[in-house]
């Protein structure tokens, strides 16, 4: 008998910014941590099964969620770009973990969405989970996918779904926007560790800022996470307004989403 929450979780990702700081914070969790990225990882240590392994490689994924009690998934392109790569990792990669979860009978996935799902949304309205999605360019339609696609999965098969809105999570805030936007990795990680450990998710959606001075999203409907950020920018505020006057009527600033606004189109 053990009295971690999980035998085996999956973490995708893993190579990446957060999933560096995840690989870390979910061992104390879970039995055996797989690991896995397209990228080359720092090899497995004790508790640790690395896969190395192409979201977009449906027989792939299928062995990668082989006995696999729950997944964190932050795995697929992090940024604005063409619609190819997004297409491969964000949409048919998603989808593949879906199905493999379903087959696999998995009961809970955190799915790592993003603020660039509803970034048109002006700067001048708060919104919470239940405003429709205003996706500011490819990346942010991908995640509208699979805010989507998770909600089915939820619906007609009854596997939860924790989608995390994450602002800009970094090791600090790197403009102004971020002030508002920003999670730190601590933040972050309790977020994810709420998300796997709530007794009943179903489908929620959560916007993963931290605790700062301005936000422009109400978690109100994420409230049975119990998830409370501690973190906030005011220790970097003085050195964000600092940098140089921004144009106030370019998009980039109008915009939630920022700069992701203004990029694109990509050649066709
Ligand atoms: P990252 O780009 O550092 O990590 C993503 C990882 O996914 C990389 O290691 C990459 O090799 C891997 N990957 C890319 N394509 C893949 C494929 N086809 N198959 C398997 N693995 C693939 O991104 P980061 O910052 O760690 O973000 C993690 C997740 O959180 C991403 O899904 C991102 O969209 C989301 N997110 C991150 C935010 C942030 O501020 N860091 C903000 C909003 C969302
Ligand atoms: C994201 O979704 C990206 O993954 C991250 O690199 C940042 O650009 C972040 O949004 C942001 O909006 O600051």
């Amino acid at each position: 008998m053990t009295s971690r929450t999980f035998n085996r979780l999956l973490l995708t990702g893993a190579a990446g910014g957060l999933g560096r700081v995840l690989r870390t914070s979910l061992k104390p969790l879970t039995n055996i941590l797989r690991i896995s990225d397209i990228a080359l990882m720092e090899p497995a240590q004790a508790g640790e099964e690395a896969v190395r392994c192409d979201l977009a490689d449906a027989a792939g994924v299928r062995g990668l969620l082989e006995g696999v009690d729950a997944v964190v998934h932050m795995g697929g392109i992090s940024v604005e770009g063409p619609w190819e790569p997004i297409l491969a990792a964000n949409i048919a990669g998603l989808h593949n973990l879906y199905e493999a979860a379903r087959v696999q009978g998995v009961k809970r996935v955190i799915f790592a969405s993003s603020n660039h799902a509803i970034g048109f949304n002006p700067r001048s309205r708060r919104i919470d989970a239940n405003d429709p999605v205003r996706p500011d360019g490819n990346y942010g339609v991908s995640k509208a996918f699979g805010e989507a696609l998770s909600r089915f999965y939820w619906d007609r098969y009854g596997l939860e779904t924790v989608c995390l809105r994450i602002g800009s999570c970094f090791p600090e805030p790197k403009d102004r926007r971020m002030l508002i936007t920003w999670l730190s990795y601590e933040d972050m990680s309790e977020l994810v560790h709420c998300s796997l450990t709530a007794p009943k998710v179903e489908h929620t959606i959560v916007f993963g800022a931290s605790a700062n001075r301005d936000s422009w999203w109400d978690n109100k409907a994420a409230a049975h996470l119990g998830w409370t950020p501690r973190s906030n920018t005011e220790a970097y505020r003085a050195r964000m307004e600092a940098l140089p006057p921004v144009d106030q009527s370019d998009p980039a600033e109008l915009f939630q989403g920022g700069g992701y606004t203004t990029m694109g189109p990509y050649p066709f």
